[in-house]
């Protein structure tokens, strides 16, 4: 006790750094189906052990196992392949696009496609999403236009949002999908304050909130864990534990908690981890919390074990804080390739359909892209017009801005 009164400051560290091995050694995955599920009504007291397993579906003969599989027909298990490889293909074609000087901006979504696009499928019309920057996949999934996608993304004339938005951040009221910002963290707190006010109102929507690894450090997670468990609100709690906030590595923002869904236990919020690279226990999963909700049971809390494959934005570089290798060392692979697997286990999907529908998917979406960029693109074409700038802030124009206006002569 050489030191002893001799405090230590402690920083948790990665395992690996560039240049080392990735390793995942350490990442306890249980076997699919292995799982119990639940009666929507438990009491949250006697699961808390599954705020520390995977809640997994699919196993590695891609079959569909245990009791949280058989909630989805063939017909919907294809339809929720052709949405993640859209986003994947949108990704694509809008990363390449920022390369090319057409936007300043993007994010991809590469390795977590089922997390979005799986949830969406288990909300009804009307219930609100409040997402991040990561989960486009709710619109894509919803069947929002991906024209009026990348006309956001472009800040073109036809830009809905009127250039107001980063790149990316869309809004759809239409789509429960609300206005996206750039404050992480600020849109938990909200969500839980909508289903608040969707009961008082004693309406039948729900809400989700969305929130990453990282940003749960922010306090807004925390004040919003309080008013979601004191009141009982009508919300699914969504963590996305992708294992990177940009350059920082999970461990800092789960501290000493064991788990993100160990964050919610002290709520006494049931909380769930899922496999988020499994189509079907995500889409199990969330089924099971918005029943919660939507059955006055209150908030459920359910982390997503992900990976982020992709660099954090088009402004970073990952070579810079991981191995190069590190996704491709990722234990519960991609959310792509597993459900193919499962459907062609299922004997409803081939090889070379997969391959048809890559290039149907792909001809989809340049289509879409020639439409927008006939719309205009940042440095080409139409934009939103100046006029633009003074509406659809305020109900009434206050005289200053009546006077700017009438000066800009528009
Ligand atoms: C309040 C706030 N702090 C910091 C930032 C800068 N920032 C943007 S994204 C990001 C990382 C977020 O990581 P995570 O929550 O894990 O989400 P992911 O990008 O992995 O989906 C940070 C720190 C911000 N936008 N807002
Ligand atoms: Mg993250």
């Amino acid at each position: 006790m050489a030191d002893a009164g001799m405090l230590r400051f402690h920083v948790p560290e990665p395992e690996v750094r560039p240049g080392g091995t990735p390793d995942f050694s350490n990442v306890t995955i249980p076997k699919a189906g292995s799982a119990p599920r639940p009666e929507i009504d438990v009491d949250p007291r006697t699961i808390r052990d599954m705020a520390f397993s995977i809640i997994r579906v699919l196993n590695r003969d891609g079959e569909a196992v245990g009791p949280w599989a058989g909630l989805l027909s063939d017909q919907e298990l294809l339809e929720g392949l052709r949405h993640m490889m859209t986003l994947r293909t949108f990704d694509a074609r809008m990363q390449m696009a920022q390369r090319q000087g057409k936007t300043s901006f993007y994010m991809q979504h590469l390795g977590e496609e089922a997390v979005s696009c799986a949830f969406r499928k288990a909300l009804a019309k009307g219930d609100m999403n409040f997402p991040t920057y990561r989960q486009a996949g709710l619109l894509i999934a919803d069947g929002y236009p991906m024209v009026t996608m990348m006309n956001q993304i472009y800040s073109n004339e036809a830009d809905p949002l009127k250039g107001r938005q980063l790149p990316i951040m869309y809004s759809s009221k239409e789509h429960g999908f609300f206005s996206i910002s750039g404050n992480l963290a600020t849109q938990y707190i909200q969500a839980v304050g909508w289903a608040m006010a969707s009961a008082i109102s004693n309406d039948s929507h729900i809400a989700a909130a969305w929130i990453g690894d990282g940003s749960t450090a922010e306090s807004d997670f925390h004040a919003a864990l309080v008013f979601a468990s004191t009141y009982k609100a009508p919300v699914v709690l969504n963590v996305v534990n992708n294992q990177w906030a940009i350059s920082t590595f999970q461990g800092i923002a789960r501290g000493g908690s064991g788990t993100f869904a160990a964050r919610g236990l002290g709520f006494g919020i049931p909380s769930l981890r899922v496999d988020g690279n499994d189509y079907l226990a995500v889409h199990a999963v969330a089924k099971w919390a918005i029943e919660r909700a939507r059955r006055n049971l209150g908030p459920t809390l359910v982390e997503y074990v992900t990976y982020r494959v992709g660099a954090h934005s088009s402004s970073d570089d990952p070579s810079a804080y991981r191995p190069k290798a590190e996704s491709d060392a990722w234990p519960l692979g991609d959310p792509i390739v597993r459900l193919k697997n499962h459907l062609i286990q299922r004997g409803v999907w081939s090889d070379e359909r997969h391959a048809q529908a890559e290039a149907e998917i792909l001809e989809t979406v340049i289509a879409a892209q020639k439409e927008a960029e006939s719309h205009g693109t940042l440095h080409a074409g139409g934009k939103p017009s100046t006029r633009d700038m003074f509406e659809g802030v305020y109900a009434e124009m206050p005289p200053h801005l009546r006077r700017q206006r009438q000066q800009a002569g528009v």
